[in-house]
C-alpha cells in the first residue's frame, strides 16, 4: 500500500490532496515539524529530513510537485494529468513545477525569517521582500487561470495541486488578502473542491489519532 509520510498542512499536503481526489487506499503516517529535529528516526526514512517521504512497491520519492505527476500518471487513468500528445502538456509540466520551485520556494524565506527563527534572527525585510516576490509571480495564475478555471486544459490537475497548495500556504502567512482578483476566485474555486476537504479532513484525523500537534493553519 502507498505509505506518505506527512507534516501538517507542509508541502506533502500536495500528495495527499491527490490521494484523496483520487480516493485511492493509503497509510498517512504523521510527523511532528521538522521531523528532523522532533523525530529524528526519521532521518533514516528519508536522509533529508524533508517531507514528504512517498513509498509505493519499490518506488521512494521526496519531491511533492513529481509524485502528484506520479500518482496521476500511474493511479489517474488520465484524469489529473495532461499526457504527452495533448496541446497542453508543456502548459501542464509547467504548472506543476511553477508551484514549487516558483511559489512556494520564496514563502519558504517568509516562513523562517517571520515565524521559524528565533524573536533576535527575525528579518522583516526578508519577510516583506519575499512576499513581494511571491505576490508578483501570481501574475502567471492570473495569467494562466484569465480565460480558464484551472491552469490549463480547462480542467483539474496536479498542476492545480502544486498551485494551490502554494495558495493555501501563502493563506496560512496571511498573503491572500494581498491577492489579485482572479487568483482569489481560483483559490476560491480550488477550495471548494471534496478532494482538497478529505485532504484536510484526512491529516485533521490523522493528527488526532497519532497525537501529533496541529500547527494553526486555517483549515477551510
Ligand atoms: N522541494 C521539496 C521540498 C520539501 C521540503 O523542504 N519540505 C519541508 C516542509 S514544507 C520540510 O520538510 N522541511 C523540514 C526541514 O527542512 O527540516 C518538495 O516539494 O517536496
Amino acid at each position: 500500500m502507498i505509505k506518505l509520510y506527512h507534516c501538517v498542512s507542509a508541502r506533502s499536503f500536495r500528495p495527499l490532496w491527490m490521494l484523496e481526489e483520487l480516493g485511492l487506499p493509503y497509510e498517512l503516517v504523521l510527523l511532528p515539524f521538522p521531523p528532523r529535529l522532533h523525530h529524528k528516526e526519521y532521518m533514516a526514512v528519508n536522509p533529508l529530513g524533508t517531507v514528504p517521504a512517498f513509498f509505493d512497491g519499490a518506488t521512494a520519492m521526496t519531491e511533492s510537485a513529481a509524485i502528484c505527476a506520479y500518482i496521476a500518471a500511474t493511479y489517474g487513468d488520465g484524469a489529473l494529468e495532461v499526457r504527452v500528445g495533448d496541446p497542453a502538456f508543456g502548459t501542464y509540466l509547467n504548472g506543476l513545477h511553477f508551484g514549487e520551485a516558483t511559489l512556494t520556494f520564496p514563502q519558504t524565506l517568509v516562513l523562517r525569517y517571520g515565524r521559524f527563527e528565533p524573536e533576535e534572527r527575525r528579518q522583516p525585510q526578508v519577510v516583506e521582500d519575499y512576499s513581494r516576490w511571491f505576490l508578483a509571480r501570481l501574475r502567471g495564475v492570473a495569467a494562466a487561470t484569465a480565460g480558464s478555471p484551472f491552469m490549463c486544459a480547462y480542467r483539474f490537475t496536479a498542476a492545480d495541486v502544486s498551485v494551490g497548495y502554494a495558495l493555501m500556504l501563502a493563506e496560512y502567512l496571511g498573503l491572500q488578502p494581498r491577492f489579485p482578483e482572479g487568483v482569489a476566485s481560483y483559490w476560491a474555486r480550488l477550495k471548494e473542491r471534496p478532494g482538497y476537504l478529505n485532504a484536510l479532513r484526512a491529516q485533521e484525523r490523522a493528527a488526532f489519532e497519532q497525537a501529533i500537534p496541529a500547527t494553526p493553519v486555517p483549515l477551510l
